[in-house]
C-alpha cells in the first residue's frame, strides 16, 4: 500500500510533513495531550523530535518544558526521551517509564497520580487547565477527515475534542485491520446534564468506529512506521502459578455458594507480570463463557479471547508482547469480533464498572492487616508507577481482588504490613487478598477478623509470627479497640527497610 493511501482526506495529505517541522507546532509552557495507554498507540517521532527542540533550547539557555497529559503509560520514545530532555514540568496520569519515574523521584517533575477514569472528566471540568495542542496516532484518516483509531484509544476524543490544535502521527505499521474494532461514545456529558451510558454487556457498540475531529484544526500530519515498544512478560512462575491457583478455587467456591454463574462475571485484569499469570491460570481453570470489561488486554487475555474461553472483551488499549501482536495481527478478522476498543472514560466509567458487576483483579504492593492496600509507593514516598485503573475497578466493580507474592526483593520485604506506608484503596473497597500462600476472603468481617484471616493465609511463613505478635499487643494495648494499632511501631517495618534494606527484625 502506498503510504499515502491512508490519508484520504485531500486538505490532510496536504499537511503532511515530518516530525522536525511537525514538533515546531509545540512552544514551551504548553499543555499537550497526547495518546498512548500501556505502551500502545503512543506517537512514535514528533515526541522525539519535540525532545530534540528542547534540548537545543536549553543548550541556549532558553527555558522549555511541557504538561504532558497522556492516557497512560508510553514507552522510551516519548516519556523516555522527554523526561532525559527535561522536557516535562507537569505528567499525567499513569506511568511507568524508568528515566520519568527516577525524575519523578528526585522531585524534578511534578506528577499527578488520578484515576483513569476521572482524567476526561477532569479535563472537561477545566481542573487542567487549556490544552494547547493534542498529538496523536492514528492508524488511518478517512475522507472525512475522522481518525482510524489505533491500538489505543486512552483519552484521544478528548484531547482532539478540547486541543486548539492537532497533530496526528498515522502509523503504517498498525494494522489496518483496526478499522471497526473501536467504539467512540460522544454522548458523555457535564453534570447536570449527564444521562445514562447506554451500555448493558461488555461487546455492546454504542458509538462510532472513528475518532471526530475538525480537520481545520489539524496542523500536521506525520506519517510513521514503527512498532509499539513492548517487552515480552515474565512466564508465570511457581508463586504467580498458585496466586492463580487460589483465585481459581475461591470462584468456583463461588459458584457452589451461588453468588457467581459458571461464566463469572466481566473480568477486569491489571497490568504487571502477576496479573498477566493469574489470567493464564483462569484458561486452565476449566472456565468458559466469560467475558472481560477492562482496561488493558495483555497476552494472557489474548490467548483467552484466542481460545474462545473470553467470548468478548472490551478495553481502552493493547498491551501486547512482540509474539503476541503477530497473533493478534494474523487472525485480526477473528479479534476485530470479539474486542471493542473503547475511551478510557468509558472502559473506566463507574457507573458501567458497577453495572456490570465487574471481578476486578489488580496487583499490589503491600497490604496492611485490615486490608488497606497499597498500589504505588515503596515506603511511602518512591513512586513506582501509578494507581492507574485499579480504583475505578475496585471501588465500583461486584468483587475486588488484590493480588501479591507474599514478599518482595528477595524476601527482604514482606508484603503484609502493619501498616501501608501509602494507601490507594482503602479498607472498604478490598475483598480479597491473595498471595502465594493462600487467599483472604474479607468479605462481611469486622477489622478484627480480617487481621486475623490475612495474617493466617495470606503472610509469608518468615513474616507471620512478627505480624500476629505486632496484632497481639495492638489488641492488648487499647483493650479490644475497633481497628488495634501501635501507633509508633505500625509503620516501623518501613523504616527499617529503609535504614537496613529489610523488614526483618
Ligand atoms: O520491582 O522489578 O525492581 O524488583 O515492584 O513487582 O512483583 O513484578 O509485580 O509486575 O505485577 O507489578 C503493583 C507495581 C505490581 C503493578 C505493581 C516491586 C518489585 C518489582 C513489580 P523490581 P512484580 P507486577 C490496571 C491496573 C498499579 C496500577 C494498577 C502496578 C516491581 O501491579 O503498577 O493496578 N499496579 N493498574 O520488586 C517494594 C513491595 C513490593 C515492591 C513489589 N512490597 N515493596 N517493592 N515491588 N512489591 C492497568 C492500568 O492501570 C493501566
Amino acid at each position: 500500500m502506498a503510504k499515502s493511501t491512508r490519508i484520504a482526506h485531500p486538505g490532510l495529505a496536504a499537511k503532511r510533513t515530518d516530525a522536525v517541522r511537525a514538533a515546531e507546532w509545540i512552544e514551551p509552557g504548553m499543555a499537550v495531550g497526547m495518546s498512548g495507554f500501556t505502551g500502545a498507540g503512543y506517537p512514535k517521532a514528533v515526541p522525539l523530535a519535540l525532545a530534540q527542540r528542547i534540548e537545543a533550547a536549553h543548550a541556549r539557555g532558553d527555558a522549555f518544558a511541557l504538561r504532558v497529559l497522556t492516557g497512560a503509560s508510553t514507552a522510551p520514545e516519548l516519556d523516555g526521551a522527554l523526561a532525559r530532555a527535561g522536557g516535562i514540568d507537569f505528567r499525567l496520569p499513569y506511568q511507568s517509564d524508568p528515566e520519568l519515574r527516577a525524575r519523578i523521584n528526585r522531585g524534578e517533575i511534578e506528577y499527578m497520580d488520578i484515576h483513569l477514569g476521572h482524567v476526561a472528566q477532569y479535563a472537561w471540568f477545566g481542573f487542567l487547565g487549556k490544552i494547547d495542542v493534542a498529538l496523536v496516532e492514528a492508524a488511518g484518516i478517512l475522507p472525512d477527515g475522522r481518525l482510524i483509531p489505533s491500538t489505543s484509544v486512552g483519552n484521544n476524543k478528548t484531547w482532539l475534542d478540547l486541543a486548539d490544535k492537532v497533530i496526528v502521527e498515522v502509523n503504517h505499521r498498525q494494522p489496518i485491520g483496526l478499522d471497526g474494532m473501536h467504539d467512540i461514545y460522544y454522548g458523555t456529558a457535564l453534570p447536570p446534564a449527564r444521562k445514562p451510558i447506554p451500555l448493558l454487556h461488555p461487546g455492546d457498540r454504542i458509538g462510532e468506529p472513528y475518532l471526530r475531529v475538525d480537520p481545520d484544526k489539524i496542523v500536521a500530519v506525520v506519517e510513521t512506521d514503527a512498532p509499539d515498544r513492548l517487552g515480552a512478560f515474565a512466564p508465570p512462575d511457581a508463586a504467580s502459578r498458585r496466586i492463580a491457583g487460589h483465585l481459581v478455587e475461591f470462584f468456583r467456591h463461588e459458584i457452589r455458594a451461588g453468588r457467581l454463574g459458571g461464566s463469572l462475571l466481566p473480568l477486569q485484569s491489571g497490568v504487571g507480570n502477576i496479573a498477566n499469570a493469574v489470567l493464564a491460570g483462569l484458561r486452565e481453570g476449566g472456565f468458559t463463557g466469560l467475558t472481560a470489561y477492562t482496561e488493558v488486554i495483555q497476552d494472557g487475555m489474548l490467548d483467552l479471547i484466542e481460545h474462545g474461553v473470553i467470548e468478548v472483551a472490551s478495553s481502552t488499549a493493547l498491551s501486547l508482547s512482540p509474539e503476541a501482536v503477530e497473533r493478534f495481527v494474523e487472525r485480526i478478522d477473528l479479534f476485530r469480533q470479539r474486542i471493542v476498543l473503547r475511551p478510557q472514560e468509558i472502559s473506566n466509567h463507574a457507573e458501567l464498572v458497577r453495572r456490570l458487576g465487574c471481578i476486578a483483579i489488580n496487583g499490589m504492593v503491600e497490604a496492611d492487616l485490615y486490608g488497606n492496600v497499597n498500589s504505588t509507593h515503596v515506603a511511602g514516598s518512591t513512586i513506582i508507577n501509578g494507581i492507574g485503573g485499579s480504583g475505578d475497578f475496585a471501588r465500583n466493580g461486584f468483587l475486588s481482588c488484590f493480588v501479591t507474592p507474599s514478599t518482595a526483593k528477595g524476601g527482604a520485604i514482606s508484603a503484609l504490613v502493619p501498616m501501608v506506608s501509602h494507601v490507594d484503596h482503602n479498607e472498604h473497597d478490598v475483598d480479597v487478598v491473595v498471595t502465594e500462600q493462600g487467599l483472604a476472603d474479607l468479605r462481611g468481617l469486622s477489622p478484627k477478623q480480617r487481621a486475623r484471616a490475612i495474617i493466617a493465609r495470606c503472610a509469608h511463613p518468615d513474616y507471620r509470627d512478627a505480624l500476629q505478635d505486632y496484632f497481639d499487643r495492638a489488641l492488648a494495648s487499647g483493650g479490644g479497640r475497633h481497628t488495634p494499632h501501635l501507633l509508633a511501631e505500625a509503620l516501623s517495618w518501613h523504616q527499617r527497610y529503609l535504614e537496613t534494606g529489610s523488614m526483618r527484625a
